[in-house]
């Protein structure tokens, strides 16, 4: 008889069973998708687009199909996206996760974000399961295209922007990320899989675990006994198997979880 969904918890107090779970691990892995972003005012993929792309389903964005029919609207969303990243800053979150490396004897992060916040805040060996908005490639040759100092001169309300060309076939550079209808990075995906299926405790925060393959990692980890730790506002298709569900925004749950079971050390804010 399947054990029924854990009680979901506000994030006012961290369970001693949470802390316990903790304590005791020896592998802890850190799952997280836009939402972990959300308070450093990067908007999530449920948030509906703005500007230019407000008519648009970012899923119908995120294609190669969209990036054949009109580069420069897909090459124009993903720089004005990635001008937003450079401006905003890692939250309480992403600077409690980047502190837990120095606290429990293993930790591995996997991220659905093609932000670099997770790194900025600290983080080191960061996989990116959807691939990131810094690792611009040419669409044909695949050789890596650099990308320019500073941040994208891109108009709030965004605009369509021609894709630079290749510097040694002369075809369209695309964004390094991950589209729908893509499959993952091997070099990504194994070692992700690998770590869920050998850890002790997973957290998963910020995410509605509706994009597969990534979505099927919690309830792979959940099937190979660790504990899974949900972090999110709202209730999603996690919660079924999620050991402990902690309602409220990533940066007051994780920073006060950092604060709860580690006392002495400092604030992540
Ligand atoms: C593939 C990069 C092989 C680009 C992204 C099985 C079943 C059904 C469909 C499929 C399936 N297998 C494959 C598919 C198709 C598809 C898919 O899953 N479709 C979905 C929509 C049903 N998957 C694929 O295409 C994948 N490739 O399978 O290849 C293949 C190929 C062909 C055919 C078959 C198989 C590739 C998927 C990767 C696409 N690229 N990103 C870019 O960013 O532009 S996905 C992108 O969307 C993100 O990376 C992320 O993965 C996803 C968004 O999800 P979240 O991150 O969870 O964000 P979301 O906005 O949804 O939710 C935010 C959550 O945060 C909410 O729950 C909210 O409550 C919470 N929140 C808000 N504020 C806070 C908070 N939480 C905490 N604190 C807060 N403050
Ligand atoms: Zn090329």
């Amino acid at each position: 008889m399947k054990a029924p969904p854990a009680a979901a918890t506000s994030a006012a107090v961290i369970p001693a069973s949470v802390c316990t779970a903790l304590l005791d691990a020896r592998h802890v892995v850190v799952f997280t998708g836009a939402g972990v972003s959300a308070e450093s005012g990067i908007a999530t993929f449920r948030d509906a687009l703005t500007g230019l792309w407000e008519t648009f389903d970012p899923e119908m964005l995120a294609t190669p199909e969209a990036f054949l029919r009109d580069p420069a609207l897909v090459w124009g969303w993903y720089e004005w996206r990635r001008k937003m990243v450079m401006r905003a800053r890692p939250n309480p979150a992403h600077l409690a996760i980047a502190s837990l490396a120095s606290l429990v004897p293993r930790l591995t992060v996997i991220t659905q974000n093609v932000d670099d916040l997770h790194e900025r805040a600290g983080s080191t060996g960061v996989i990116h399961l959807h691939g990131s908005f810094f690792r611009p490639r040419c669409c044909a040759c695949s050789r890596p295209h650099g990308v320019p100092a500073g941040e994208p001169d891109e108009p709030d309300g965004g605009r369509r922007l021609e894709p630079p060309r290749c510097g040694h076939c002369g075809e369209r550079i695309r964004p390094g990320v991950v589209w729908f209808g893509e499959s993952l990075p091997v070099d990504a995906y194994r070692p992700a899989e690998h770590a869920v299926r050998n850890c002790d405790v997973m957290f998963s925060i910020g995410t509605s675990a509706v994009v597969y393959p990534a979505a099927g990692l919690p309830y792979a980890a959940a099937e190979c006994g660790a504990k899974v730790i949900q972090v999110n506002p709202a209730a999603t298709d996690l919660d079924a198997v999620a050991s402990f569900n902690l309602r409220g925004p990533a940066g007051t749950v994780m920073d006060l979880l950092i604060r709860t079971i580690w006392p002495s050390m400092p604030a992540s804010r």
